[in-house]
């Protein structure tokens, strides 16, 4: 099995989306943990200036984005499934508004004043401050609720799930989990870092019996690894084959930018090596980590053809 690498940080919502994953399949995993932060040399020397957390690694590929590794995740590892038959397609669309919608509403709520000292512990004021202008880089346009409607928001949404699991259900969309789960199960876990606040869990009693069960599959078994470390395996590694659909102007080979649609616009340049309905890679060379392939998800990413090839 490829040594399997993530990148990310501890009070990372989509990281614990991950983990937790790691955790239901009981996977090995090598655990490098990443600035919260911008400037991050190490995260950029392997991704090409993709910021976002978390980000995957084996050998020389690199996968950004959740939505994408975790299907590289289950293809790997095939059992038990993320994306179970009887519920393929719904599972997937669940997980993306919990991915979004839900994520945008539990994010802002949890950092509001009364509760962001919880969330980031440790932080003096100057790392506040620097944390609250970073993000405001990243998502510039992003109109923050008050804590009066990010409340109302999230109890808005948590009902929605309390009604998914209103049939006694142990799991969002039946006896099983899937990617779903994950999805929405990261918010819970960022709200219930800040005491304060978490209390607008205790009336959703069955998203709270829900989220028991999806915390006890744990993180599976991390092993600490550095970026350094990271790096050369990138350096020594190698990236696996990949397949490519043309589309209306884009062609093997094309130097190109693909950038996050929604924020952090953080666009990353190379050679385009592959496409296809969920996946486009690039090809990029980076002086300590050597060529790479870098994976994106193809929704909600933008392509842009910088030169013909
Ligand atoms: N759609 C992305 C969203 C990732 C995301 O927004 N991650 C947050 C942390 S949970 C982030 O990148 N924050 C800024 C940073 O870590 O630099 C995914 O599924 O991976």
């Amino acid at each position: 099995m490829p040594n399997l690498i993530l990148h990310h940080y501890p009070n990372s919502p989509f990281s614990e989306k991950v983990r937790l994953i790691f955790g239901m399949k009981g996977m090995a995993w090598q655990s490098v943990i990443v600035p919260a932060i911008n400037p991050k040399p190490d995260v950029v020397a392997l991704t090409g200036g993709y910021r976002r957390t978390p980000f995957m690694q084996i050998g020389a590929d690199v996968y950004c984005d959740t939505a994408l590794m975790c299907r590289v995740i289950d293809q790997l590892h095939p059992q038990p499934p993320l994306y179970p038959a009887a519920t393929q397609g719904l599972a997937e669309i669940v997980a993306q508004w919990a991915d979004t919608t839900l994520f945008w509403s539990a994010v802002p709520f949890t950092m509001q004043p009364a509760a962001i000292g919880h969330v980031l512990a440790a932080a003096t004021p100057e790392m506040l401050k620097a944390f609250g202008a970073d993000r405001a880089a990243m998502n510039p346009n992003f109109k923050r609720p008050t804590p009066t409607d990010g409340a109302a928001h999230v109890q808005t949404q948590l009902a929605r799930l309390e009604a998914l699991l209103a049939d006694g259900r142990p799991f969002l969309l039946g006896a099983v989990p899937c990617i779903a789960d994950f999805s929405a199960a990261q918010s819970v876990w960022f709200i219930r870092l800040a005491p304060p606040i978490a209390t607008v869990l205790e009336p959703f009693t069955k998203v709270c019996a829900w989220y028991a069960r999806i915390q006890a599959f744990g993180h599976g078994r991390p092993e600490k690894m550095t970026s350094a470390q990271a790096i050369a395996a990138a350096a020594g590694g190698t990236s696996a084959a990949t397949s490519f659909e043309a589309e209306p102007g884009l062609a093997l080979g094309d130097e190109v930018t693909i950038t996050p649609s929604d924020y952090a616009h953080d666009p990353v340049a190379g050679q385009l090596v592959g496409l296809g309905r969920e996946e486009a890679v690039i090809a990029r060379t980076d002086e300590r980590a050597g060529r790479l392939h870098v994976h994106f998800p193809r929704l909600a990413f933008q392509i842009k053809k910088t030169q013909p090839a």
